[in-house]
């Protein structure tokens, strides 16, 4: 009875890096990742290194501004932006190290798509509830047997 109660015990402990919101690194002029899915109005960190960067949306919004931004993120610092709520690509570039019509560098593509995989999701996976479950019946087992 200890061996799985402890499995279980340790799967819960590490459930909630499933959990993680998008993180992207703006280090040595790239994006890494450069391209990457969100869910529509994800918020994104970005993690700066060796420089200032910023992650710009090469689009503008009505208000004129870029859809979405950072503003400059210091080295060994982190800012955020928020995704768009319109699926869709959106092309972005760094304002110290490319230009919004900069084909190679530190330019990238986010794209928002309506959460159907669990990777970037924000809710609680099924998972989690799974173990959850499987601890209380465990216990209750372990009762029984005694
Ligand atoms: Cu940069």
């Amino acid at each position: 009875m200890r061996t799985p109660f402890f499995a279980v015990a340790v799967a819960v402990l590490l459930a909630p890096s499933a959990l993680a919101a998008t993180m992207v690194t703006a280090k040595n002029f790239q994006f890494d990742p450069s391209q990457f899915t969100v869910a529509p109005g994800e918020v994104v960190t970005v993690q700066g290194s060796g420089d200032g960067h910023t992650l710009t949306a090469v689009q503008k919004g009505a208000d004129g501004k870029p859809l979405f931004d950072t503003g400059t993120i210091q080295p060994a610092a982190s800012g955020t932006f928020t995704a768009p709520t319109t699926p869709g690509q959106y092309k972005f570039y760094c304002q110290f190290h490319a230009a919004p019509d900069s084909t190679s560098g530190m330019i990238g593509t986010l794209t928002v798509q309506a959460a159907t995989t669990g990777t970037t999701s924000k809710t609680p996976a099924p998972g989690a509830a799974l173990v959850v479950g499987a601890v209380a019946l465990l216990a209750l087992a372990g009762r029984r047997a005694r």
